[in-house]
């Protein structure tokens, strides 16, 4: 029905013809190359397939949080090596505090916690198809039911604001508000983040919002080739301005983007299953995804200045600390090369007018010059360095040395031409960088003694004008998806040592003078985890995925103990 409201949009098709034949709209005898026209419901019914819903349908309203819920965990981690007045049962070391007007937060996206993704009118996105059909997943699920935030928001929300959480930062799917991506718009996918945003000013929590957490349109993809194509800068512009327009300085925060490196290292997708829209080598698909997500990301902050909207509007950058393996010239580079091709990337446009060198030797070929106009546009873009710091890695020379490795375009590193491990080489103890997390997130270690240097290195690089926030931290507990006890699942030592150590190096930082401005945890709750499904667990919270109970765990009440006890009295 709401397909009719939302009209069709003309597709051309040539390798669904077994979805087509399967679906009874065409029968497969002629090769089929064919314009169509679709309605969102075709899209479902040809790309994704059936789906999942759940048996909670409608919004919960939030009942009263029982007290022993809000009972802390006995102290069961003394810290072994403060000194000085302790408060006992805290530990708080006296010469630290958080800066006026620091904020702290949880954290979550779209796809991997709502839901409901037919619900109310949303077209597929990327991710659907992902899931459903296009890439394997640990566990074979998907985002279809999740954690159900779609109807449980409320309940969760109420639950963060009795932890004491200041922001909740969360991402709007883009095929909610737009169900093809452009064309028409989907008034019922406003109408559900106009309550969220609601109900977080309600409890006092400052909603903090990501236009795009890699959940694209799939007609988008469909249709142009997604990121790979010019025209998305201005369908992420009409998206964003229905954002913008709606909500503007309502919003505490806005991301245009969660993790460009991420997403635009999905390019190319999948063959087999996408329809090949673009003559783009696969090897420079990512830097052209880079390319316009800068340029959309720059147009949007522009339309958002231009429209008096004054909130902070930044990008989500991501990466570990990087550390060079040995004291070797070439280990030494390879560092370099490795901020190049990750923070720098983005980085460098952002705070500093012009991609990396690095970079640049290898897209200068491809890749158009920035004109000076787009150069100021993109320039300043990010009001804060918002960086998802989880880790840290050794970095060093691919085996055939860095040379090599660039005059090779058949070498697996091409054209990064570096390589990265978790251990010291075997003449130093083949030691880890640290505790590891759960198997399934190998690229994660609890190493939280370089996060001093690291946000040093920020500053000094990119010198950000507005200083620094952490847009994501967290930890996989060990094996944690094995667990059946509730209260073994709640009991999640690693995490909450990794949270404790991790906010104690974010104040010993700010005391040798780094401007941090805030912290998001990730996640609000165990959540659905991309390709590793549900085997992996982010949560501050556990979530029953039968009732859609929440459960909050040891290392919450950490977090928040960590944050009042440092928290300047006047917050
Ligand atoms: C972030 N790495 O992704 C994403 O923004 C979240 O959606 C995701 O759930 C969360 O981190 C946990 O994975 C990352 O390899 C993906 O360093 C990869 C890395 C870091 C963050």
């Amino acid at each position: 029905m709401r397909s009719s409201v939302l009209g069709s949009r003309l597709l051309f098709i040539c390798d669904a013809a077994v979805a087509l034949a399967s679906s009874g709209i065409a029968t497969a005898s002629a090769p089929l190359t064919t314009t169509l026209n679709i309605t969102v419901e075709d899209l479902w019914n040809l790309y994704i397939g059936p789906v999942e819903t759940a048996s909670i349908n409608t919004t919960v309203e939030p009942t009263p949080i029982p007290s022993a819920e809000l009972i802390p965990p006995p102290q069961l981690y003394y810290p072994s090596y403060l000194s000085g007045a302790q408060i006992p049962g805290q530990g708080k070391n006296e010469s630290w505090s958080l800066p006026a007007g620091f904020w702290w937060g949880v954290s979550s996206a779209s796809y991997q916690v709502e839901g409901a993704v037919k619900v109310d009118g949303r077209g597929p996105s990327l991710w659907d198809a992902f899931t459903h059909r296009a890439m394997s997943v640990a566990d074979n699920q998907t985002g279809d039911v999740t954690i159900n935030e779609y109807y449980m928001y409320k309940q969760d929300i109420q639950r963060i604001a009795a932890m004491g959480v200041k922001a909740y930062s969360f991402s709007i799917a883009w095929s909610r508000i737009f169900p093809f991506g452009n064309g028409p718009i989907n008034e019922a996918g406003l109408k559900h983040y106009d309550d969220v945003i609601e109900t977080c000013l309600q409890y006092g929590v400052q909603p903090q919002v990501t236009m795009y957490h890699w959940d694209l349109p799939l007609y988008i993809q469909l249709s142009y080739g997604g990121w790979t194509n010019e025209k998305i800068v201005d369908d992420f512009v009409a998206y964003t301005r229905v954002l913008l327009e709606r909500w503007g300085n309502k919003v505490a925060q806005w991301y245009t983007f969660n993790e460009p490196i991420s997403f635009c290292g999905e390019y190319p997708v999948p063959d087999g299953y996408f329809t090949r829209t673009t003559d783009i080598p696969d090897v420079q698909q990512p830097f052209w995804c880079g390319h316009y997500m800068l340029l959309a990301a720059g147009k949007t902050y522009q339309l958002a200045r231009s429209m008096n909207i004054t909130v902070p509007i930044s990008i989500k950058n991501n990466g570990g600390y990087k550390l060079p393996r040995t004291s070797s010239d070439e280990d030494t580079e390879a560092v370099q090369r490795a901020w190049a091709f990750n923070e720098g990337w983005f980085a460098d446009p952002l705070f500093l007018g012009d991609y990396p060198s690095r970079l640049k030797n290898f897209t200068s070929s491809f890749l158009p010059e920035f004109t000076a106009e787009e150069r100021n546009m993109i320039k300043g873009a990010s009001d804060y360095f918002a960086h998802d710091a989880y880790t840290a890695a050794y970095y060093m020379a691919p085996d055939v040395g860095i040379e090599g490795c660039l005059a090779d375009a058949n070498n697996s590193l091409y054209p990064k031409c570096y390589n990265s491990t978790y251990t010291l080489p075997a003449s130093e103890g083949g030691w880890l960088i640290g505790p590891a997390s759960d198997p399934n997130t190998r690229w994660l270690h609890k190493a939280t003694e370089w996060l001093p240097a690291f946000l040093h290195y920020i500053q000094d690089t990119w010198t950000p004008a507005n200083g620094i926030v952490i847009t994501e931290f967290g930890m996989t507990e060990p094996f944690e998806a094995y667990k059946t006890k509730r209260e073994d699942i709640l009991t999640d030592p690693l995490r909450s040592a990794y949270y404790r150590d991790y906010v104690q190096a974010m104040l010993m930082a700010i005391q040798e003078g780094v401007t941090l401005v805030g912290c998001l945890a990730w996640s609000i709750a165990d959540n659905l985890e991309w390709t590793a499904g549900f085997t992996v667990k982010f949560g501050l919270q556990y979530v029953n995925l039968t009732t859609q109970e929440r459960y909050y765990k040891a290392s919450f009440f950490e977090l928040a103990n960590l944050f009042q006890a440092y928290m300047r009295d006047s917050e």
